[in-house]
């Protein structure tokens, strides 16, 4: 429809970008990276991306919408970090369709070289809900991926359909623990006993935990009294434009 028309039109002529929301290493307090968040204004309202990023898919679009917001969050990464040495990380969402696309591993390979990126700066976040649908293929991808060094996070941890014997198969380097099981840990000891449960897990299994979701500092004193190391969320700060990340890092250097 009328919607579909303009996401195209705004694809084509790049008008949809990053926002970025710290990642903070809880035993510090630091930033320790960002994760890039897309954004598309239209006749004067931000259209969430729980919108239009189904509708890009759905329009074919999300191939040229990927390499598009890729690209900026690597030129972005790669300005950021120059004469630092710090280990600033900057996430970038891949939608499952994109993860197993024929030649993604290659175009990313090539975006890490061309930046003259650590590859590791650059971690991907693929979610749990549609890499199950081909999980040979998406396995494969990370497998490669972690190969170049880059990165390679799962996303929305917990809420999606992969028992854990698949997730142990695949060579992540961290998991984001959906803001579902932060939502009530501060007024239900069950919620918050389950919390725990799910971070002795990912421990056990070595996986390095990004908890999201933070919004009162009870959550955030529990989840450090866990023992978990990064959190992300509105209490740690909200998404920003390109413009605001700047100050941002100097808390870091
Ligand atoms: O920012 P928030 O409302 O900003 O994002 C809502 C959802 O949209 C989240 O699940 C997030 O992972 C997803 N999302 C945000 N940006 C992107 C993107 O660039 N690509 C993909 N595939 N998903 C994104
Ligand atoms: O699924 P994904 O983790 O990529 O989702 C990121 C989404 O979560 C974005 O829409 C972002 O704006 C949102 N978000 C980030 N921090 C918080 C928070 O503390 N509370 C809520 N409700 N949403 C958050
Ligand atoms: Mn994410
Ligand atoms: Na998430």
């Amino acid at each position: 429809e009328e919607l579909r028309s303009a996401l195209r039109t705004a694809v084509e002529d790049r008008r949809v970008r990053l926002a970025f929301q710290p990642i903070v290493e809880l035993t510090t307090g630091r930033l320790s990276g960002l994760e890039a968040l897309a954004r598309w204004r239209h006749e004067g309202r931000d259209v969430p991306p729980d919108v239009f990023i189904p509708l890009a898919e759905r329009a074919g679009l999300m191939g040229a919408l990927t390499a598009d917001l890729l690209e900026e969050a690597c030129t972005r990464l790669a300005g950021w970090s120059a004469g630092r040495d710090d280990l600033l990380t900057v996430h970038v969402n891949v939608a499952p369709s994109q993860l197993v696309a024929p030649g993604f591993v290659t175009t990313v390979a090539d975006l890490v070289r061309r930046h003259g990126l650590r590859p590791g700066a650059l971690v991907l976040e693929i979610t749990e809900s549609g890499i199950f649908a081909d999980l040979d293929a998406a396995r494969a991808a990370v497998v490669e991926l972690r190969r170049l060094g880059v990165g390679v996070s799962l996303d929305d941890f917990g809420v999606g359909y992969s028992s854990l014997a698949q997730l142990n198969a695949m060579p992540l380097d961290s998991v984001k623990i959906d803001r579902s099981f932060l939502a009530a840990v501060d007024s239900d000891p069950r919620q918050a006993r389950f919390l725990h449960a799910v971070l002795r897990l990912a421990e056990e299994i070595g996986l390095p935990v990004v908890a999201e979701g933070v919004e009162r500092p009870a959550q955030l004193h529990l989840l450090r009294a866990l023992g978990c190391l990064h959190a992300q969320g509105y209490l740690l700060g909200r998404p920003v434009e390109v413009d605001a990340v700047p100050p941002l890092l100097d808390g870091i250097a």
